[in-house]
């Protein structure tokens, strides 16, 4: 996208962000949310597949509101003026360390596009998600997925505060379109990743989803190294914790103290782990150990990319059932 164009899309995002808050309502602050797109634009994906992905939802109830918006002409060019800013940042900050290695900050990134029918839904009733992943060429995927942890795509889904997390594998259909039930709780902000690989090429994709009402989120639990879930308690032993190093994870699964030693493998591992950074909700990339390090281990290799605080979802199977645990883990500097 031309510096031009790129610098527009940002002005209609700005007007919507602010147009769409209207509808969101009362909870969600409209200047902070601009504060995050620009601070966010680390990539500058980030900034115009944002706008793409409100343009996609947006109704004719809230492209009203946006031409609004667009009407005070001048804010958005000063809104564009520190767009130019931030892309300038942008450019330093992707060429010393985009080999960071995370993802899902980009609704559209390396030629994909992850394209949600629906980002609104109500809180606490069943609903459907459904999406396309498009290619190059703009069009849906139909083909071309690779099994990656025996799938050809997962998705997560999240609440910004880092509190929820689900886990999906969604039906495709032969026109390229992903459906999955999916229920958001209660009323917020989520993120939803849909991971998947294509010419030997893994793809992370985020977009923003909504169910609107009175959002309260909650702080992250301090850092703790056991959790327990369904009777299990794991503990987690993690090595070599530090910001840019290789850190091993190692949790063990108990059941009445005692290791449960016939864990069952979950999608081609011994557990599925997601790691999130907070304060961007960055998707981690973490490898499993294909040896378990003893009964009712499971050791994964984690990179994680800064100091601060990062959100810990493991899953595993045990007597037919999925588990998931959470924490959460201090990396220092
Ligand atoms: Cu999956």
């Amino acid at each position: 996208m031309s510096v031009p164009a790129r610098l527009a899309a940002f002005a209609a995002l700005l007007a919507l962000t602010f147009g769409g808050a209207v509808l969101v309502g009362g909870a969600i602050d409209p200047t902070s949310e601009a504060e995050t797109s620009r601070g966010a634009g680390s990539s500058h994906g980030a900034v115009t597949s944002h706008a793409d992905e409100e343009m996609s939802t947006m109704d004719d109830h809230e492209a009203e509101h946006a031409h609004d918006a667009a009407g005070t002409a001048t804010d958005a060019q000063d809104a564009a003026g520190t767009a130019t800013a931030a892309h300038g940042a942008a450019g330093t900050a992707t060429a010393g360390g985009d080999a960071a290695g995370v993802e899902g900050l980009a609704v559209s990134d390396g030629g994909y596009t992850f394209a949600p029918a629906q980002t609104f839904f109500t809180a606490g009733q069943p609903s459907e998600l459904s999406f396309r992943i498009l290619g190059p060429a703009g069009d849906a995927v139909r083909a071309g997925y690779e099994l990656e942890s025996e799938r050809e795509l997962h998705l997560i889904v999240v609440s910004r505060d880092g509190r929820f997390y689900r886990h999906l594998h969604p039906r495709r259909d032969a026109a390229g379109v992903w459906s999955t039930g999916l229920t958001l709780p209660s009323a917020g902000v989520y993120r939803a990743y849909a991971d998947f690989q294509i010419d030997g090429e893994r793809h992370v994709l985020g977009a923003d989803l909504f169910a609107p009402g009175q959002f309260t989120p909650r702080p992250l639990p301090a850092p703790r190294p056991t959790a327990s879930s369904d009777g299990y308690g794991v503990a987690l032993a993690a090595d070599a914790v530090a910001a840019g190093g290789d850190a091993t994870l190692t949790f063990r699964v108990t059941q009445d103290g005692r290791p449960v030693a016939d864990l069952q493998p979950y999608l081609g591992a011994m557990g599925h782990l997601v790691a999130l950074r907070e304060g961007d909700l960055a998707y981690l990339h973490v490898h499993p150990d294909e040896t378990s390090p003893a009964p009712g281990a499971i050791r994964f290799m984690a990179d994680f990319p800064s100091a601060g605080r990062y959100r810990l979802f493991l899953q595993f199977k045990d007597a037919a059932a999925v588990h998931t645990v959470a924490y959460t883990l201090a990396v220092p500097r």
